[in-house]
Formats: structure tokens, sequence, C-alpha cells
């Protein structure tokens, strides 16, 4: 008869730290996933018996550091996780350490938003330590009998299994959610390294990609505001972690964007449906968007792993148009390579930190202050060969959002201070003011008249932290905030002496932005693949978005779609826009359907290095 001796077991250390393991992913889980906890559990179990199987197969006299290492290790692990995930709303990338390791300010960011509670997941260390220190070592079991080969085999065919699996392409949210969070930094470490979530096409489908990437579209005859801008030097400013809520919104009667909201009240045209499509790359990957019209990667960042393609870009139409073109930021050349990407993007200098008058005590953050920054590059900007075209990303209202006290002006109610919500909106009527002194500058230097300004938010400034902040954000905007809300930047085009005054209420991304910007310039330029419409003459009221949401998440005139973390759709959620009521999703599978296949298309060129393969067919048709 098969006797099970409980006690033996559960004196065993390996299977007591196990059990622990598995509470903590309980915890985590419970913080991190939205769909089913339990299932995303169970998957995670094989991998967890799997390593935790072969602590027993260890026999050295190191066993017990060992054991506390690889325990200590996993906790770690979990907690980094749970962290990053209340900032960023999914897990962390070994990108994020390949990459940004050495920034300490974006680490010190995340940390900031740490809660007591997740310190939990180290409670168990010090006893264990201390068990280890005083029980002999031969007490602690470490003897293989069949139970544990057993349990080891099945653990290995599961591993097996859910690997095998992740060979179909899948994403890293998926993987999290489907499989669990060992089976996620697997896949991550995977991808990151190997670029492994390349597809490889054949020669026939490669062929085939060029051809209906190469078709050309249909010109309309009559466009507005067409030419607009010919000539007129083109200043995007790119507003760091800038959301559209803030824009015309008071906290207490008091104006939080007073010189924005200027910039709209005359000659402007107000995008308020307008949203974000960064993934990993954040800050760069907005740049990239914007200057490529092109989707960049849900896994990898394109600075740091797509900087060898070839791309056709705003920047180099811009440059056979006589323009002069250029980047403005207040951080080092190397960060998020940009060094190495600037010059595929056809950016002919980059001002950074190095490039500007500064000392220690005016670094703010992530870089330079907003008011020294923009005030410096008006001085650069009188140089430039004009027309110019220059890119200017403010950096001071970077999360954590803490600036020196004397440069906050709002006055703060005493709950919400140094808050989240409150250092958000601060930091952010600091930069404001700066922008604002920045508009000033420019008409006295004679600059603003000849130029046009387009401003937008790269990315949200704040994720939903489910805390208390999370719950002022709501009663400041005095609804839910969802995707929809958080990832909804404003866009500004502001056009000195036109007398054009306009909402715009369609729906875009920052796709869009490359086509909108040279139809006001009125060139007329086709050549490679462009993703994004011109939204002043288009039809298409719709955005695709990524990373934040799983990709086939879109949002129209009418519908919200998120789909599900798990990749199936029938467990996705959806809501009328206006209304904010619940709607059948099969009402959304015709924009889901187009979302993917358009994110898919974008990958398949930048896997592939297809632009200038698309451009090389245009010329043969
Ligand atoms: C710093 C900036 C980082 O150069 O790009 O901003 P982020 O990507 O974290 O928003
Ligand atoms: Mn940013």
């Amino acid at each position: 008869m098969f006797k099970f001796n409980y006690k033996k077991i559960f004196n065993n250390v390996i299977f007591t730290i196990f059990i622990l393991t598995l509470i903590k992913l309980i915890f985590l889980y419970n913080f991190t996933i939205k769909e089913d906890i339990m299932k995303t559990f169970l998957y995670t179990l094989p991998i967890a018996l799997f390593i935790y199987s072969l602590l027993y197969f260890m026999n050295t006299k190191y066993s017990k550091i060992i054991i506390f290492s690889i325990h200590a290790l996993i906790s770690v692990l979990l907690f980094i996780d749970l962290v990053y995930y209340g900032y960023y709303g999914f897990l962390p990338s070994v990108n994020m350490f390949l990459f940004v390791g050495a920034a300490g300010e974006v680490w010190k960011s995340i940390l900031a938003i740490l809660r007591p509670i997740y310190f939990l997941m180290f409670i168990d260390l010090i006893p264990l330590a201390i068990y280890l220190i005083k029980t002999d070592k031969k007490t602690i079991s470490f003897k293989v009998n069949k139970k544990v080969i057993a349990s080891f085999l099945i653990a290995t065919l599961c591993l097996g299994s859910a690997l095998y699996l992740l060979n179909f392409r899948g994403n890293s949210t998926y993987a999290y959610n489907n499989y669990g969070v060992f089976t996620y930094h697997i896949y991550d470490v995977y991808t990151n390294f190997l670029n492994k979530s390349e597809k490889n096409l054949t020669a026939s489908e490669l062929k085939e990609s060029i051809n209906t990437f190469s078709a050309k579209d249909k010109e309309k005859n009559k466009k507005r505001y067409n030419g607009i801008a010919k000539d007129k030097n083109i200043i995007v400013v790119q507003f760091e972690s800038l959301n559209d809520f803030l824009i015309n919104k008071g906290y207490k009667d008091q104006e939080i964007t007073p010189n924005i909201n200027k910039l709209i009240s005359k000659d402007s045209i107000y995008f308020n449906n307008f949203y974000q499509q960064v993934g990993p790359g954040n800050t760069s990957d907005a740049e990239f968007v914007l200057s490529t019209s092109l989707f960049p990667s849900d896994e990898l960042s394109i600075f740091n792993h797509y900087n060898n393609n070839y791309y056709y870009t705003l920047q180099k139409i811009l440059k056979e148009n006589n323009y002069s073109t250029h980047v403005f930021h207040g951080n080092d050349k190397e960060f998020w390579s940009r060094d190495k990407m600037y010059p595929k993007l056809g950016i002919d200098e980059f001002i950074s930190l190095e490039d500007f008058d500064y000392e220690k005590k005016d670094i703010i953050n992530l870089g330079l202050n907003d008011v020294d920054f923009f005030n410096q590059t008006v001085n650069h900007m009188k140089e430039f060969n004009k027309p110019f075209y220059s890119t200017v990303i403010n950096i001071t209202s970077h999360h954590p959002y803490e600036i020196p006290k004397e440069l906050k002006e709002l006055k703060i109610d005493d709950q919400h201070k140094n808050t989240l919500f409150a250092n958000y909106i601060e930091s952010i009527n600091y930069s404001d003011r700066a922008f604002g002194e920045f508009i000033q500058r420019l008409k006295e230097e004679g600059l603003y008249e000849e130029s046009i300004i387009i401003l937008y938010g790269d990315h949200s400034g704040v994720y939903p932290t489910g805390d208390k902040s999370e719950e002022y954000m709501k009663e400041f905007l005095g609804n839910d905030y969802e995707f929809d809300e958080y990832m909804n930047v404003p866009l500004i085009i502001n056009l000195p002496g036109s007398k054009v005054q306009e909402a715009n209420e369609i729906v875009g991304g920052e796709i869009d932005l490359m086509p909108t910007i040279l139809n006001l310039l009125g060139i007329d330029n086709n050549k490679g693949k462009r993703f994004g419409s011109d939204l002043n003459n288009s039809n298409e009221s719709f955005v695709s978005l990524l990373y934040h949401v799983p990709v086939g998440s879109f949002i129209d005139d009418e519908k919200v779609f998120r789909m599900s973390n798990d990749g199936i759709f029938e467990n996705s959620i959806a809501w009328n826009k206006n209304t904010k009521k619940a709607i059948d999703i099969e009402e959304c599978r015709a924009g889901y359907e187009k979302a993917i296949k358009r994110f898919e298309e974008g990958q398949i060129i930048l896997e592939n290095d297809l632009i200038d393969d698309i451009i090389r067919e245009q010329k043969n048709k």
C-alpha cells in the first residue's frame, strides 16, 4: 500500500519554499492578471515545479546556499514584476535592463510608486535563512525518490509543451496571461536576445508583401489645408507624458496648461481624439512613429533593435525639399541609442544635453530643466538654415514628476499633496510654463510667424496604479480611468497668422502625423509605405492601439475595443465611445481584424527591412 508521509514532506524545506512561491505567485497575479487568475496559476505550476524539483537533485556542500539563492532570486524577480507593473501596467523586459539599466532615474521613477504591501514578497527570506543556518544539512532531505522523479518528469513534459506552444507566434502579453510569469520571462529573453519574434517569410511571401505594400494611395483632388504651411519652419514639440485630459482643464479653478490652452485658442486645429501608439521604446517610439508613419514593435524597442534598417522618413522628404533637420533633447546623445538611430531617420543635427550650457543644479529628473531647455533651443534655432524642421523633446515632465518646491505654482489640497496625481499635474503645469516662455521667445526672435508649431503628447503620464492616485484621478475626471482615457494625448497644430480655428474630432494616432504634416506643407510624396493618413482629409476615424493594451485593440467614432489579454477574441471587452455602455463585441470584429492586419503588416516591414524594396518596386510599376 502506498503510504504518504505528510510529516516528512512538510518538514522538507524545498517543498515548503515551493508552496511559499505558489502563494507569492497568487499574490502577484492578484495585482496583475485581469482575466482568469486560476488558469494562469495552473499553467505556471509546471515550470515552478520544474525549477524546485531541480533542487532535489543537488548534493554539494553548497546546497543550502544554492537553495536560498534561487528562492531569493525568484522572490526578487516577482517583486520587481509587481513594482514595475504598478508603473507601466505590464511586466519588465530584459530590454529595460540592457538599455536603460544605467539610467538610475528611470528606476528611481519606478521605485517612487513602491507600496509597502509589495514587500510581502520577502517576508519568508529571513526565517528561511535562519532555518538553513541552524539546521544540520543532513536533516534537510535531498534524497531523490521515485515520486520526485515522477513529478520532475511530468513538469518537464508540461514545460516542453508550453515552450512548443510559444513557437507559434504569440506575444509577451499572451505569454504572461496564458502561461504565467516564468514563461513570460523565458519568452522575453528569447525574443530580445535572438530577435526571435521575427517570422521568417518565404521568398514568394516576401515578394507578395512587397507587391502589396508598394501599391500607391489614390489621391484626392481637393484637399483641406493643402500647402497652408508651405516652406514654413516646422517646430514639433513632443511633450513628455502629456495626457489630453489636462487640456482646458482646471484643478480647483486653476488652469493646469494655460499656455497650451492659449495656443489652441488662436490659429489652431485641436485634435482631441488622438492616441499614443508607442511600444517598449516609449518616448523614442513616438519619435519613430512620427518620422516614419510605421508601427513600432510591441516587444522590442525600435531605436535599439531596428536601428540598422533603411527608413524613408519625414525628415528625408523634407531634406529633399531644402529643409534642415534637427532634434533637441536634454539628455545624453547615447541614451536610447539616439546617436545610432537619428542618422537613419535623416536627422542632420542632434542638440543633446552635451550641447547645452548648464550646471548640475539645472538638471531635473532625466535631464535639463524645461525652462533652460526651451530657452536655449531658441538660441540654436536662430542660427539654423531656413526653412528648418525641428523636433523639440522636453523632459522635465517625466515620471515620477518630482520637481523642486519653488517651481510648483498650483495650490494643492492637503489630501493630494505629494501623491503621484498631484506631482503629475504640478510638473505638467511647470513644463507648460516653460513652453509658454518658449512661444514668447519665438515671437521676440521673429521665428514664430515664419513657423508652424505642432504639439503632441508622446504617451500617457499616469497609467492606472490601483492605488489612491488612481482614485484621485477618477475624482478629477469624473469617470473611470480606462485606456481610452489614459492613451489619449493631445495634438495641436498651430498655424500662426492663418485664422484657422478648428476642433477636429477625428480619431487618429501618432502614425498619422507624417501624412498630416506633409499635406500642410503641400508636399506630394507617397514613396514607401505609410500606415497613417492625413487627419485633415481622412474619412477614416480609427486608431489601432498596442502595447498598453493587446494588439487588435482599437478605437473609432463609436466603439472602444480592448482585446483580451489571453488572445481570445471572445473574452475581449467593448463599449460605446460616447455612452460608455457595453456593446456586443461582435460589432468590433471587423475593426479588430483591421487593427491586427495593419499591425502585422507593419511587423513584416520592420523585421524584413522592406522599405527600400517597396520603393524599388514602386519605381517599376
Ligand atoms: C529620456 C526619455 C525617456 O531620453 O526619452 O523617456 P521615456 O521613454 O521613459 O518616456
Ligand atoms: Mn516619454
